[in-house]
């Protein structure tokens, strides 16, 4: 039986993923993994910086797969950053601003990376999109230990 036969282990997420038309308001290093003040701190302050530069900020494909997620430039296609899944600590919505929202990415040096994201339409169709992907991954992990421990 392939994958698709066997339906469960498809989802929307396999392979190429799917992908939403951002673009970066920017990222700073956070002293901490997760805390809904200091990052909406840190997005307000990374609005006012991307304003004051006077440009345009970056237009990015944000790709949501199985790995994680991907930001690649949406004219070069160059990768900008990948981010895995079990690294992202923290996920928030500014609730002044229905179009962003922002994430903590833990680098493998334990640093605390926030990328505040601008979305095309509505933020909440990708946050809701990236909490489904947890959801399945996760249930990945625990289906994979529980096979574990009964072998
Ligand atoms: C904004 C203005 C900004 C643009 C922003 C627009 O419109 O065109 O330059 O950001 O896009 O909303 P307005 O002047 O009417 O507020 P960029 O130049 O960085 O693309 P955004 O909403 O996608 O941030």
């Amino acid at each position: 039986i392939n994958e698709e036969a066997k339906g469960m282990n498809s989802n929307k997420f396999e392979g190429n993923g799917i992908q939403f038309k951002c673009k970066i308001i920017g990222m700073e290093y956070l002293p901490i993994d997760r805390d809904e003040r200091v990052c909406l701190e840190s997005m307000f302050k990374l609005k006012v910086v991307v304003r004051a530069r006077g440009e345009h900020k970056q237009k990015i494909q944000l790709i949501l797969t199985m790995n994680g997620i991907k930001i690649v430039d949406e004219l070069t296609k160059v990768e900008i950053a990948k981010h895995e899944l079990v690294r992202i600590s923290f996920v928030t919505m500014d609730p002044s601003d229905s179009r962003a929202f922002g994430y903590i990415y833990n680098t493998s040096d334990d640093r605390h990376q926030f990328w505040a994201i601008r979305t095309e339409r509505s933020a909440v169709v990708t946050v809701l999109a990236l909490k489904e992907l947890f959801e399945i991954v996760y249930q990945r992990i625990k289906n994979s230990e529980k096979t574990e421990t009964q072998t």
